[in-house]
């Protein structure tokens, strides 16, 4: 008997879905960072076993959307409630709920199995933890608790396992040697996007969009050139920094990581360009992937 099905990961930002997500495939794939909306796409990440593929989905942290760019974020999260055979809704120690009602309303009236995961427990203590298990058992009844810490590896083995026995009698969905449905140009964006989240304050990185125009592979070599947008020319001045040094430091940076994620060496050039108001327009939205409407 063969098994295969999608395992949707969602929950409210930042409580360590994309770290979930890389624990169960063994791979960086997701970009991970202590600020919130760090993840902006749904994406995949296949495991493959000889009986069974595992697809899971990363997705955004829910929010009330602000703006376009939020709200594409959402039509994300929504599609992913549409086709789960398995939700694992994450929380996080002291959060008490999602922050849309009618998200959360879809994971108590869920049909399908729901694995509720109270993570990070590494930074709790037994009796916080017991207090929060029975908070989360009360509220979502409908669903399996498990209390795990993504980051230490703590329950990750058994919550997969446990996912595996509930996926569906299937053959396959994708070829059994694809890691995920993203091309590697998306990869680079998001390693640059990491770098800029971490080092720059503010609203800075939310207004920061990333678009690999060049990927070549050579031979020993990866050349990519990757141009990094900002809302205004205020800001663009911030992610250059002085004679250039801030931009250089996200360059080095996301250059070894994706050193690492390609095994090969990678030459990477960056530039910066003012793309006014990118979040708010429809246009470019759908130009780098946000928006199917
Ligand atoms: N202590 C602790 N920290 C964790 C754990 N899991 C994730 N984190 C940290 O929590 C922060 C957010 O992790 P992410 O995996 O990016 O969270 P996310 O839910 O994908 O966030 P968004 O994409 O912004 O919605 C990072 O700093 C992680 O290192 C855990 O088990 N324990
Ligand atoms: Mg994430």
């Amino acid at each position: 008997m063969h098994k295969a099905g999608f395992v949707n990961i969602i929950g409210n930002p930042n409580v360590g879905k994309s770290t979930l997500m890389n624990a169960f495939i063994g791979e960086k794939l997701s970009i991970i960072t202590s600020k919130a909306q760090t993840t902006r796409h749904r994406i995949l990440g296949i495991v493959n076993g000889d009986d069974f593929q595992m697809i899971l989905s990363d997705t955004p942290g829910i929010i009330k959307p602000a703006y376009e760019l939020q709200a594409s974020m959402m039509d994300f999260v929504k599609s992913a409630f549409e086709d789960a055979d398995v939700l694992v809704y994450m929380v996080e120690i002291g959060e008490k709920e999602l922050k849309d009602e009618a998200f959360f309303n879809k994971i108590k009236n869920s049909k399908i199995p729901v694995l509720l995961l109270l993570n990070k427990i590494d930074k709790s203590n037994q009796e916080l933890m017991e207090e929060q298990a029975q908070h989360w058992q009360e509220k979502v009844p409908n669903a399996e608790f498990y209390p795990i810490s993504a980051l230490q590896g703590f329950n990750v083995q058994n919550v997969f396992n446990r996912i595996v026995e509930l996926l569906p009698e299937s053959p396959a969905f994708y070829p059994k040697d694809q890691l995920t449905d993203k091309p590697e140009r998306f990869f680079v964006n998001e390693a640059i996007r990491e770098k800029i989240l971490l080092h720059y304050k503010k609203e800075i990185p939310y207004a920061v969009e990333v678009d690999t125009e060049e990927f070549f592979e050579e031979e020993t070599i990866i050349r990519i050139r990757s141009v990094i947008m900002v809302e205004r020319e205020t800001q663009k001045g911030i992610i250059i920094g002085h004679k250039g040094s801030a931009l250089k430091r996200v360059g080095i940076e996301a250059r070894k990581d994706l050193e690492k994620f390609f095994g090969k060496q990678v030459h990477l050039e960056l530039y910066v360009k003012v793309n006014k108001n990118w979040r708010s327009n429809q246009k470019q939205l759908r130009r780098f992937g946000y928006n199917n409407k």
